[in-house]
């Protein structure tokens, strides 16, 4: 364990939290006209933040007010004070920009000490950081945070699939940072190059995450790599990855004596009790520069506070299942893409390589998944693929309660991604139901 905060007495971590939101409180309400203007709508007061229980009388912040103050309105420190800047792509709009003093660049680097720690990451271990490097976070979070554990790291950032296999093999990587897609596309590619996964490479553990993963693949990564798959959380928002990470265990912490979590319903914006699903919100209480109080992230999850075999009493988030947006609606079902990808993972002769194409015929909406065959299944022919789809078919009914079209394409045939994977095309109109 890098911090021993990490396993501290619930008491005594709430206390810390209590002091640090307090402290937060009081600097957004002081620098940020956002935040006196939101406070003072609801009518309280900085001095009335007297225990934790009252942070759910606070405003909440959207994707929606950063956008709104683009660049740096919400910053409270002056620009000299700021060391870096982020900002995440933004598909539509303004991208979110994100800022970081001397101070907050410290506490990114802890957290990430300790995600890596979560194994035991430090001097020996070679990290291969295939997260991409530039405004994302995530290449360049890994990368300090490697260097502070004393890990030697290579900073290959994404694309150049094979350039990297090379790397990872000459350097003797042991750990792999990336996000689960291009980890499972390293593995096809290395195959196809004539190496032996477990034989030729000497990855140890994998950190990954900035995207959701079905269990299926995540068993699929542990198996072909031979690897402990470790989950990194994070959204730059709030700081990028390291709000939370996934333990030996399985475990997703959250490393709250500095990001506070709650989650809500969406649609009422309540609290909800541990053990019941909703949206996850953070607050931070110890960034200087872009201090956010209850950022709705738009994820799914629930939270446990029960402690772990780890030794850490931090809060457990469990997996992400995908955004509250990309929750797909299909004829009043909800579904969300990993649940498709985890019924690929569960039957023999796919891989989950797939894109979910959404379209309308009439008022009914119509959801296909194209998914490409193993080789092995392809080279059976006819006969094989058309009992596959069928198995297909059933198993999406089964698992979603919707009836699923499914395309079966040749192998190596769909996009794939350096980054974060793009898995859903929609052709319904703009006000369809997608929500
Ligand atoms: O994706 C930060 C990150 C980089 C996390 C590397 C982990 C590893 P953003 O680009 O701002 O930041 O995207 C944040 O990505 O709200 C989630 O929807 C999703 N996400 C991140 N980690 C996970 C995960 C980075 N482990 C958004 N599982 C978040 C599922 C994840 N979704």
């Amino acid at each position: 364990m890098w911090n021993e905060i990490e396993s501290a007495p619930r008491e005594e971590l709430e206390k810390i939290q209590l002091r640090r939101l307090q402290d937060t409180c009081q600097r957004v309400y002081h620098l940020v006209p956002f935040y006196k203007k939101k406070f003072d709508e609801l009518g309280i007061k900085p001095a009335d933040v007297r225990s934790l229980e009252d942070l759910k009388r606070l405003p909440f912040t959207t994707k929606q007010d950063l956008r709104d103050h683009y660049p740096f309105g919400l910053f409270t420190v002056p620009m000299d004070q700021v060391v870096r800047i982020h900002s995440s792509s933004g598909t539509t709009g303004k991208p979110t920009v994100v800022g970081y003093t001397k101070h907050d660049m410290e506490v990114w680097i802890e957290v990430m000490a300790r995600t890596l720690s979560m194994v035991d990451v430090g001097p020996g271990d070679v990290v291969h950081n295939a997260y991409g490097y530039g405004l994302f976070t995530g290449g360049l979070g890994f990368h300090y945070g490697a260097e502070k554990v004393g890990a030697a790291v290579v900073p290959s950032s994404g694309g150049f699939t094979k350039r990297q296999l090379l790397l990872m093999k000459d350097f003797g990587a042991t750990i792999l940072a990336c996000t689960p897609s291009f980890a499972l596309h390293l593995a096809e590619v290395a195959k196809e190059e004539g190496y032996e996964l477990k034989k030729d490479f000497k990855i140890r553990a994998g950190f990954f995450g900035a995207e959701p993963a079905s269990q299926g693949l995540r068993e699929e990564l542990k198996e072909q790599w031979g690897l402990i798959y470790c989950e990194a959380y994070g959204l730059s928002e709030i700081i990028g990855p390291g709000v939370a990470a996934g333990c030996p265990y399985g475990n997703l912490h959250i490393f709250e004596d500095h990001f506070i979590p709650e989650v809500i319903d969406s649609e009422t914006g309540e609290v909800l009790p541990d053990g019941e699903e909703g949206e996850l919100v953070f607050t931070t209480v110890t960034k200087q520069a872009l201090p956010i109080i209850r950022y709705r992230t738009k994820d799914v999850t629930v939270l446990h506070r029960e402690p772990c075999k780890c030794g850490r009493t931090l809060t457990v988030m469990e997996s992400v299942k995908g955004r509250a947006d990309d929750m797909l609606i299909v004829n009043g079902v909800n579904v969300f893409p990993s649940q498709v990808e985890h019924v690929l993972t569960k039957v023999e002769g796919t891989t989950p390589n797939y894109v979910i194409v959404l379209d309308k015929k009439g008022v009914l909406d119509k959801l296909e998944v194209w998914v490409e065959v193993d080789d092995k299944t392809f080279a059976d022919g006819i006969g094989a693929l058309e009992a596959l789809k069928a198995r297909l078919q059933q198993e999406m009914l089964n698992d979603l309660y919707i009836n699923v079209k499914i395309k079966l394409v040749e192998p190596k045939t769909l996009e794939r991604s350096m980054g974060k994977a793009k898995r859903i095309i929609d052709k319904r109109d703009a006000e369809g139901l997608k929500k």
